[in-house]
């Protein structure tokens, strides 16, 4: 999936395989729409700090609230998506090319993010007016 081509629309919630019991709930992240290659989580965010305001050139990622909630806005150049997640039931899944910001986390918010490549830095693009270069807008 080319970057510079992607909207918003190639971004989805997927409902993720869960397991009910009367002794708690499971959930399954299991092969969701591309290789999983790294997993990192943020949490202690502080009231009103905001988090991301960049987009990634390659990188394909799942993004799960497991506790709490927070709000995130998606950019695609021309169409913005604004998503609150606070359903560990569901993931948000971000295509690459897609600037995201971050927000309004609550008290105890957990923000788990699997990528589906490594971390690198050249990945990023940080500033709103390259980002807008790189997809053609
Ligand atoms: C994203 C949002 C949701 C690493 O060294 N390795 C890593 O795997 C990551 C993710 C970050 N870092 C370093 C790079 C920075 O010096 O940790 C520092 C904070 O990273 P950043 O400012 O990118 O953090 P967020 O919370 O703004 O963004 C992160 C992810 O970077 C990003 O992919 O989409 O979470």
């Amino acid at each position: 999936m080319n970057g510079v081509e992607t909207t918003i629309h190639d971004c989805h919630i997927i409902q993720l395989r869960t397991i009910l019991r009367d002794e708690g709930k499971l959930t399954i992240i299991q092969n969701e729409k591309f290789d999983l290659k790294r997993v990192y989580y943020i949490y202690d965010v502080p009231e009103k700090a905001e988090r991301g305001h960049h987009a990634h050139k390659t990188l394909h990622q799942l993004i799960v609230a497991i506790s709490g909630s927070f709000h995130i806005k998606l950019d695609d150049g021309t169409r913005v998506w604004n998503v609150t997640l606070r359903d560990p039931k569901k993931g948000l899944l971000i295509r690459p090319g897609i600037w995201r910001e971050l927000s309004d986390f609550s008290k105890g918010a957990i923000c788990l993010v699997m990528a589906s490549e490594l971390y690198n830095e050249e990945d990023y693009i940080r500033n709103y007016y390259n980002f807008l270069e790189f997809k053609n807008v």
